[in-house]
């Protein structure tokens, strides 16, 4: 069975974002491979965050990745800190990437915007190098993301490729798998800039737990433009986009085949609300059932890092072997 790997941030509360983008491929891969999902803390501080908030939050994201659909009889679920060959890992690639390579990443160019790169956390420089570590230490060959992360997926591959030429053959280089629609849901109401955990905007962003009446009314206020005209064109028409692809995700259709069928923005906005509402429904109802027993989520946890554990201890052994290092 091929592997997939793939993690999210605690950093926040889960959006319709990641739902889209992330989660809904992470369910439907468990099925068909050997599944490997893990809530990235150490990535969550590459940013300011409270202790006490990125605890409650690590927590509520694994009950969370349990209430979107993931069955832990058959998936992995950790918490990243938790299985220590990631950092391990990472040193051994971030000893065979270059400055370059890392300065050219665009999240790394767009967090340096406006407080100049010289305030920018190393963290948020070498991320990407501990996000390769996470995949490959799994031997991964699929990784389930938005479109964000395709240059870390990259990356990704070219450290695993050149540690193998350096090595020999040690590393699985991974694919990334990102959906044709919804890779990249954009703010409701900044329709130029993705819709993000760790970005406030309580109207421009949808959280995965909401509740029916917050999701009208975020619909409702969504920002499109003034010609009327129903058109599925990105990048001249960014906000009424953002809804046709949400509409054509929730309802399993095309985007172009969601605009012929409407003439009156009210009309998709209402029937919108409506497709997100049904389809976040179960997710909100897994997720209010688990809060009641705390326990299982800590028993998950238990386990997929015990399990995790035994993977990744396997592939940093050998690559530490390769370089050179005392076992
Ligand atoms: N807007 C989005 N549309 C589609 N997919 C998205 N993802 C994130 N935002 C969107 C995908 O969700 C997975 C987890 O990513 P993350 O934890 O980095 O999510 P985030 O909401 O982007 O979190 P932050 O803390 O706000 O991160 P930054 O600082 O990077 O913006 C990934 O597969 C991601 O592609």
């Amino acid at each position: 069975m091929q592997r997939v790997f793939s993690g999210v941030q605690p950093s926040g509360d889960f959006h319709l974002g990641n739902y889209i983008g992330a989660f809904r491929q992470w369910v439907a891969d468990q099925e068909s491979h050997e599944a490997f999902y893990c809530v990235v803390d150490l990535h969550a501080l590459t940013e300011e965050i409270d202790p006490a908030y990125l605890r409650q939050k690590t927590f509520e994201a694994a009950r969370n990745l349990l209430a979107v659909g993931l069955d832990p009889e058959v998936s992995t679920i950790f918490v990243q800190s938790q299985v220590p060959e990631h950092p391990r890992l990472t040193w051994l690639l971030e000893c065979t990437a270059t400055m370059g390579e890392l300065r050219r990443m665009t999240q790394f160019k767009a967090k340096g915007e406006g407080r100049g790169q010289e305030g920018v956390r190393v963290g948020v420089f070498a991320y990407p190098v501990l996000m390769a570590a996470d995949i490959l230490l799994y031997q991964a060959n699929r990784v389930p993301v938005g479109d964000d992360q395709r240059q870390h997926l990259e990356l990704a591959r070219e450290l695993a490729q050149r540690f193998n030429n350096r090595y020999g053959e040690l590393f699985v280089v991974p694919e990334a798998a990102v959906p044709a629609v919804g890779a990249r849901v954009m703010d409701l109401q900044h329709p130029g800039r993705k819709m993000s955990k760790s970005v406030e905007s309580p109207l421009g962003t949808i959280a995965m737990l909401d509740d029916p009446g917050e999701i009208e009314r975020k619909v409702k206020k969504a920002v499109t433009d003034t010609d009327g005209e129903m058109r599925y064109t990105p990048e001249e028409k960014p906000g009424l986009a953002n809804l046709l692809a949400l509409l054509a995700v929730a309802t399993g259709r095309k985007p172009d085949e969601v605009a012929n069928h409407y003439t009156r923005y009210g009309d998709l906005k209402r029937d919108l609300a409506e497709a997100l509402v049904e389809m976040l429904r179960p997710v909100r109802e897994r997720a209010a059932a688990l809060g009641a027993e705390p326990g299982r989520v800590e028993e998950v946890l238990r386990a997929g890092a015990e399990r995790a554990h035994s993977i990744a201890s396997v592939t940093y052994a050998r690559a530490a072997e390769a370089v050179g290092l005392l076992g």
